[in-house]
């Protein structure tokens, strides 16, 4: 089990735009190293996602886990998803205004447009394309760490 530290607001590393990972770095170690320490740290802080650079690590590869909780009890549980280099192909123009939280941003909570429904292109850690649709609660995690991949946190969307 690694647990690392989580950056906080006002750190450097949060306000960067993250480096896309190169082929030459799928399927590696260090990526599947990177990715067990995410998904340790995500659930003993009991997130629902993390991004790398929450972990001092500014690359473009975050993990997404949505299951119910008090806010959203309708969520859907789903097993946590690594995504390399994702990004948004296609948003939906009705957006959800809804709360969020982030580990980087402690004890602050917070109403959030986002687009309902998604279109996601990613890659796994052995560089294989994906491409797939979110919805809801998972679809508002997937902006929110991709938009920490692009220096950008949610008290910035207020
Ligand atoms: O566990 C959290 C949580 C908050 C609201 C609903 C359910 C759970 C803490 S915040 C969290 O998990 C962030 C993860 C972060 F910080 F790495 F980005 C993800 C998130 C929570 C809520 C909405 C959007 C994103
Ligand atoms: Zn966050």
């Amino acid at each position: 089990m690694t647990v690392l530290t989580v950056a906080k607001q006002g750190e450097a590393i949060l306000g960067l735009v993250a480096t896309t990972v190169a082929d030459s770095e799928f399927g590696s170690e260090w990526l599947y190293q990177l990715n067990k320490a995410m998904m340790d740290t995500m659930l003993d802080r009991q997130g629902v996602g993390i991004a790398a650079p929450q972990v001092y690590i500014s690359k473009r590869v975050i993990i997404v886990a949505s299951r119910p909780n008090l806010r959203y009890p309708d969520a859907p549980f789903m097993e946590p998803v690594s995504m390399v280099n994702p990004e948004i192909l296609h948003a939906s123009e009705t957006q959800v205004q809804e709360e969020e939280g982030c580990l980087s941003v402690p004890d602050q909570r917070g109403k959030v447009a986002r687009a309902q429904d998604i279109w996601v292109r990613y890659y796994t850690m052995e560089g294989a394309q994906v491409d797939a649709e979110f919805s809801g609660f998972a679809a508002r995690i997937v902006q929110h760490e991709i938009d920490h991949l692009n220096g950008i946190l949610f008290t910035e969307r207020l």
